[in-house]
């Protein structure tokens, strides 16, 4: 993109993505107007509405250069409510946005996308275009919004990118967000990267910060301008020392999603 964005529409602002997001973007130089379904701590003039209010979603993309869009059920649920916020959801964004005259969105996905992939033996990190194995509903409505992503860059010229995001926490909390953490400075450069770099079409990148053991490869994420300075390693003795190793077969290790796999069986 030649431009930064400045005026930006941030879906799922009252989450925990979202929170984060409204705390570190304005020093980036940008103009949040915020959107959810539930009422945004500290943000008076946030619109509260859910995806599907077709005229609030449109007064809120007035006048908007690009959109941040987090908004959805971000674990496992029962599929009518994934069908309804995360994929009609996503599908009333795009469209909205589509008619707004938006140029680019920023589309949270998740490494539920691809979660039933086995971690690979030799410890190389997957690439981005590893088939999609959604581990969950949840992780097949974010395969629907990355197509979805695909889907309007190539017919409607939207620019878009989908973030894998990992394990977004403070601090890693298990063995496996080792590899999978994402800290809020990292999110927070990784949401600018995608907002500001070049962008043909669509992209998918993974969301994870400069973890020694990671798993993904942030070839693409690195390309848009994505420097991640953190690193769980930092944590890493402590949390061994507290938790212990995981064995290599179970699940939180031996799939990309961990323990997602095991959701409904
Ligand atoms: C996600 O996509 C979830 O939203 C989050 O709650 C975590 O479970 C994360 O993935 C993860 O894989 O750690």
């Amino acid at each position: 993109m030649v431009n930064q964005p400045r005026h930006v529409l941030l879906t799922g602002a009252a989450g925990r993505i979202g929170t984060c997001l409204r705390e570190l973007l304005p020093d980036y130089g940008y103009r949040l107007r915020c959107f959810d379904r539930l009422p945004v701590p500290g943000a008076p003039d946030a619109i509260t509405a859910d995806l599907r209010d077709a005229e609030a979603l449109a007064a809120a993309l007035d006048g908007v250069d690009a959109v941040i869009h987090l908004a959805g059920i971000p674990g496992e649920a029962p599929f009518a409510d994934i069908l309804a916020a995360n994929i009609e959801g996503s599908y009333r964004l795009y469209d909205a946005a589509r008619a707004a005259g938006v140029r680019r969105i920023v589309n949270a996905s998740s490494n539920h996308a691809v979660g039933f992939t086995e971690r690979p033996a030799d410890g190389s990190a997957v690439p981005v275009d590893t088939p999609p194995r959604p581990d969950t509903y949840y992780g097949l409505s974010k395969c629907f919004g990355e197509d979805l992503a695909s889907l309007y860059a190539d017919r409607h010229g939207i620019e878009t990118v989908s973030l894998r995001i990992g394990s977004f926490a403070t601090e890693p909390r298990s063995i496996r967000m080792l590899a999978t953490w994402l800290s809020p400075g990292d999110c927070a450069r990784l949401v600018h990267a995608a907002l500001t770099g070049p962008v043909a079409g669509h992209a998918v990148v993974y969301g994870i910060s400069a973890n020694t053991r990671a798993w993904w490869d942030l070839a693409s994420a690195r390309a848009l301008g994505y420097h991640p300075l953190d690193d769980a390693e930092d944590f890493a003795a402590e949390l061994i020392a507290k938790l212990g190793e995981l064995p290599a077969d179970d699940p939180e290790f031996r799939y990309l999603g961990g323990r997602f796999t095991q959701t409904g069986r």
